[in-house]
C-alpha cells in the first residue's frame, strides 16, 4: 500500500531531522558551555584572555590595512560588536557541526571542541599584550568543559536511527534523559558565564575607585581663554569643545583596559636617556601642568569624516620630561630620533621626537575637559602630540616610553602599513547642510570647521557647483593648535547644487584638491554635499 510506506519514510526522515537537532543542540550546549567556563577563568586569571576576546583581537592584529578601513567606515564605532557577534556566529555553527559529527563520532566531536580551545590559546598568546599561562588557560579550560558536555550529551542524544526511528526508546537514549542533561548544562553555562562576568567587572573595581578618588591639580599654565566667538551659532555646526561622551573612539581594545592609577607607573628607557626611570601618577601630578585645548584627528578619517574631536587637555609637558632624563632631539644632537610609546595592552605607537620637543604642547595628558580621563581615553595617562595623527602620537592607558630610531624599530600601525610619520593633512568639512538635504530657496546657512593642527587655520572658502571661490566667515581661532569653524551665507536657487568647501592652514598652503585614501598617511581631497532647493 503506497500510503503505508509513504508514511513510513517521513517517519524516519522526521526522526533523523530530530536526531539531527539533538546533535546540534548539543554542540550549542558544548560551545556554551565552554565560552562561559572560559570566561568564568577569564574572570579569575585576566579579563582580557577570555576567548572572544583574545580571537577578536588576533583578527584585528591580523586584518589587511584596506580591510580595516572598510570595516570602520561601513560600522564606524560599533565595528567591535559586530567583529565579536561575527566570531560568535562562526562558533555557533561550527559547534552546531561539530555536535552531528559526534553522533557518529563522539570521540572526533569532543576533540574538535579541543581543537578549538586550542585556537583560542594561540590567538591569546600572539596578542601584543600576552603574558604567559594566564592566557591560555581560559580558552583550554573552557574547551575541556567544552568537549566534556558533547561527550556525555552525544551518548545521551540518541542511537543510530537504523529502527528507522519507531526505536527511538531502544538503545539507550531516552527523551527525557538528553532534556534533562541538556537543561543542566545549560544551566551550569548560564551561571559560569555570569560569574565570570561578575569576577571580571570586580577586577575592575580597584581602577574605578582610583579614578573616582583622582583630583586633578589646577594647571600651572591654564588654557587661554576661549573666545567668544570661537562658537559659530549656525545651528548644526559641531560644538567647539566636544564633550567627552560624544568624543569619537578609535583602538584596537576589545576590552577597555582598567588601569589602577595607585599602582600605574611610566617607565622612559632608551637611547639618549641617561638613566631609565620610572614615575608614578602622584610623582607626575606633582610636577607643573599645562592645559591646552587640542584638535585630536584619526588618520582614518575620511574627508567630511567623523573621526575628529576638540577637547581641552591638561596634562604634563612631555619635552621637560624627556630633558630630565638627558633626552635631546635629533637637531641637538641626541641618538634617538623615535619616541616608542607602549600601552598597558601592547599597542606600540612611534613618535618622532624632534615634534616632540620642538616647543609644541606634547604632553602626557591625564585630564579631558575637566574630569580625570574617561576609561575609553587611556585612563589614567595619555599621550598627545599636537599635529600628528592619533596613531603617531595618542597612546592611551601609556606605561612604557622608549627612545630608538624609526630604522630600528617599527611600531604596531607602521608593521600594518601605514606611514611612519603622519602630521595632520589640512582638512575642513561641511557640517550643515547634510547630504541630500532640501533647504528652501533664499539664504542657506553652510557651516562647519577646518583644522590644519599646528599650522592653523587662515582661510575657509566655498564654491557653490562650478562658480568661484568665496572666502566664509571665519569665527574665531583659539589656537593653530585647534578646528576653526566658519560659515557662509549662499543665497541658493532652486535646484541641484554642489557646494565644496577648502581651506587654506596658517602657513598659506591651500588643501589639496588631490584625492586621497586614508591609508598610508590620511585622507586629502575636498569635501562636497549635494542639496536640492526645491
Ligand atoms: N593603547 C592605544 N592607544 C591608542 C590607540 C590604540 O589602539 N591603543 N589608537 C590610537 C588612534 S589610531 C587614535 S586616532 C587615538 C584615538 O584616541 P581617542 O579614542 O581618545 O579618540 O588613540 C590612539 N591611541
Ligand atoms: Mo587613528
Amino acid at each position: 500500500m503506497p500510503g503505508v510506506s509513504s508514511f513510513r519514510t517521513s517517519f524516519s526522515r522526521t526522526a533523523r531531522v530530530s536526531r539531527t537537532a539533538r546533535g546540534a543542540l548539543a554542540g550549542l550546549l558544548a560551545g556554551f558551555t565552554a565560552l562561559a567556563v572560559a570566561e568564568l577563568a577569564a574572570g579569575l586569571v585576566r579579563p582580557a584572555a577570555g576567548p572572544v576576546t583574545v580571537v577578536g583581537g588576533a583578527v584585528i592584529d591580523r586584518t589587511p590595512a584596506p580591510v580595516k578601513d572598510f570595516a570602520i567606515r561601513t560600522f564606524g564605532e560599533n565595528d567591535k560588536t559586530v567583529l565579536q557577534l561575527g566570531i560568535l556566529l562562526v562558533l555557533a555553527l561550527f559547534a552546531a557541526v561539530l555536535g552531528v559529527l559526534a553522533l557518529r563520532f563522539r570521540r572526533a566531536g569532543a576533540a574538535g571542541v579541543l581543537v578549538f580551545g586550542m585556537f583560542g590559546s594561540a590567538a591569546a598568546l600572539s596578542r601584543p599584550d600576552a603574558q604567559g599561562a594566564g592566557d591560555v588557560l581560559p580558552s583550554l579550560v573552557g574547551a575541556l568543559a567544552g568537549a566534556a558536555v558533547l561527550y556525555v550529551l552525544a551518548g545521551k542524544a540518541g542511537p543510530a536511527d537504523s529502527a528507522a526511528g519507531v526505536g527511538a526508546a531502544a538503545g539507550g537514549w531516552s527523551r527525557r534523559g538528553f532534556l534533562t542533561a541538556a537543561s543542566v548544562t545549560a544551566a551550569g553555562a548560564v551561571g559560569a558565564g555570569a560569574l565570570g562576568r561578575a569576577l571580571s567587572g570586580r577586577r575592575g573595581r580597584g581602577a574605578i575607585a582610583s579614578r573616582d578618588a583622582l583630583v586633578l591639580p589646577a594647571p600651572a599654565s591654564p588654557a587661554p581663554v576661549i573666545a567668544a566667538g570661537a562658537q559659530s551659532r549656525v545651528p548644526g555646526v559641531s560644538a567647539f569643545t566636544t564633550p567627552n561622551r560624544d568624543f569619537y573612539r578609535v583602538d584596537t581594545a576589545l576590552v577597555v583596559p582598567k588601569v589602577d592609577a595607585a599602582a600605574w607607573r611610566l617607565r622612559i628607557r632608551g637611547k639618549g636617556v641617561t638613566s631609565s626611570r620610572s614615575y608614578s601618577l602622584a610623582q607626575l601630578l606633582a610636577r607643573p601642568l599645562i592645559e591646552r585645548d587640542i584638535t585630536l584627528t584619526c588618520v582614518s578619517n575620511e574627508v567630511g569624516g567623523p573621526y575628529v574631536g576638540n577637547a581641552r587637555w591638561l596634562g604634563v609637558p612631555l619635552a621637560g620630561l624627556l630633558a630630565e632624563c638627558g633626552v635631546e632631539p635629533p637637531s641637538k644632537g641626541g641618538t634617538a630620533d623615535q619616541l616608542v610609546a607602549r600601552s598597558v595592552d601592547g599597542m606600540t605607537l612611534g613618535s618622532p621626537v624632534e615634534e616632540v620637543m620642538d616647543g609644541r604642547d606634547a604632553m602626557l595628558a591625564v585630564g579631558m575637559n575637566g574630569e580625570p580621563l574617561p576609561f575609553e581615553h587611556g585612563f589614567p595617562v595619555r599621550m598627545l602630540v599636537p599635529g600628528l595623527y592619533g596613531y603617531v602620537s595618542a597612546c592611551k592607558w601609556i606605561e612604557d616610553i622608549e627612545l630608538t630610531t624609526f630604522d630600528a624599530y617599527d611600531p604596531y600601525w607602521v608593521k600594518r602599513s601605514w606611514a611612519r610619520r603622519a602630521p595632520i593633512k589640512t582638512q575642513s568639512r561641511i557640517d550643515t547642510p547634510k547630504p541630500f538635504a532640501r533647504p528652501a530657496a533664499g539664504t542657506v546657512m553652510v557651516a562647519g570647521v577646518a583644522w590644519a593642527q599646528h599650522r592653523g587655520i587662515a582661510r575657509v572658502e566655498i564654491r557653490v557647483d562650478e562658480g568661484p571661490w568665496q572666502d566664509a566667515d571665519l569665527a574665531a581661532q583659539d589656537t593653530a593648535d585647534t578646528w576653526r569653524q566658519w560659515s557662509y551665507r549662499w543665497q541658493a536657487a532652486p535646484g541641484g547644487h554642489t557646494v565644496t568647501v577648502r581651506a587654506t592652514d596658517g602657513a598659506g598652503a591651500v588643501q589639496t584638491e588631490q584625492r586621497a585614501r586614508t591609508i598610508p598617511d590620511g585622507a586629502s581631497g575636498w569635501h562636497s554635499v549635494f542639496v536640492t532647493v526645491p
